[in-house]
């Protein structure tokens, strides 16, 4: 059985993920938090990946990476620097350096929230975030081609849209992603012999997507959920009217938001005396 180091699974996305590929792999857990619970067949390995040293210790023996740690949302430029930069940074090279060729680097939505909602794109649009953050996600995306070009490394993007267990708001029938559909896609960017350097929308099969997911498609991903299921019910909760810049745009909130409190703050450290 595979080992798969999860970075960030303390977080939404990475306990939707432990919960779905329990049983299929051994998975690392790592994180700053503390996990509320940790499986069998779960090693927890906590760390702060702002910091190299750590980022090498978790990374030593696995057969791949999903590397969703950092900031998720718009925050503080220090925050986005050390966690999403330097902490990106940090995991990349020492995968490469601990000889681990694959790396699952969810990304975000919002690398390209800056597309207009009538507009329809796919994998090689040029990239437009809608924040710090998105700017971040660009930078990963932009260092796995380095590492692929430049090592042979295989990496596998997702561009994530919103993860749950149903859509939330009108924005995210369009983004929604549901726990089985980001399995399965991640399973692929595991298993698929011929990843070298990809990017896909992390999405369901949803009615009213803003993507072309052809690259997605053509690895053999085959999404089983759509959000129109639930669109008469997210719609009816729908206020009318709205912020005409937020509702232009496909990042929605993001290309208005400054800086967000960081959902995953570092644990306070007890003062040495
Ligand atoms: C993201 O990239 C965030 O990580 C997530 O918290 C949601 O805000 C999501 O995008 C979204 O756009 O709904």
């Amino acid at each position: 059985m595979k080992t798969i180091l999860i970075t960030g699974a303390a977080g939404d996305v990475g306990t939707h993920l432990r919960r779905e590929l329990a049983g299929k792999y051994v998975l690392r857990v790592s994180d700053l938090r503390s996990l509320k619970k940790i499986n069998k067949q779960e090693q927890f390995a906590r760390a702060d990946i702002s910091k190299f040293s750590d980022a090498l210790r978790i990374t030593k023996g696995v057969d791949a990476v999903v590397h969703l740690g950092g900031y998720s949302v718009e925050g503080p430029w220090d925050g986005i620097l050390s966690a999403n930069i330097i902490g990106c940074y940090n995991v990349f090279e020492a995968a490469r350096r601990n000889c681990v060729r694959r790396i699952l680097f969810p990304t975000s939505n919002h690398a390209v929230g800056y597309y207009r909602r009538d507009q329809t794109i796919d994998h090689r649009v040029y990239p437009k975030p809608d924040s710090r953050y998105g700017v971040s996600k660009v930078f990963g995306e932009a260092l796995g081609s380095l590492y692929a070009d430049k090592y042979g490394m295989q990496v596998f993007c997702i561009r994530v849209g919103n993860v749950g267990p149903a859509p939330i708001d009108k924005r995210r029938l369009s983004i929604w992603f549901s726990p089985r559909d980001l399995a399965q896609l991640v399973t692929i960017g595991i298993e698929h012999p011929e990843v070298r350097f990809e990017i896909v929308y992390g999405v369901s099969k949803n009615t009213r997507s803003w993507y072309d997911n052809s690259n997605a498609y053509r690895l053999g991903y085959k999404p089983q959920d759509d959000s129109e299921a639930y669109a008469a019910q997210v719609l009816a909760r729908e206020k009318p009217g709205g912020d005409p810049e937020v509702e232009a745009y496909q990042g929605g909130v993001f290309v208005v938001a400054e800086e967000i409190p960081n959902p995953a703050p570092l644990p306070k450290r007890k003062r040495r005396k």
